[in-house]
């Protein structure tokens, strides 16, 4: 697996919740993909690693 190369965070996020709570994981925003980082107990689907030779 590879680290995590490059960003892609949603305007004003990373927030850490804005100070109210720790946020440490993160989702993707639909449609756009943008990050955002999120308390760590949330059920939200999940992505799978792909291969970039084929
Ligand atoms: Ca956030």
């Amino acid at each position: 697996m590879l680290p995590v190369q490059g960003t892609d965070w949603r305007y004003g996020e990373p927030n850490n919740g804005n100070g109210y709570h720790s946020e440490d994981c993160v989702e993707m925003d639909p449609p756009t993909g943008n990050w955002n980082d999120v308390i760590c107990n949330l059920q939200l689907n999940f992505i799978c690693e792909i291969s970039t030779n084929s």
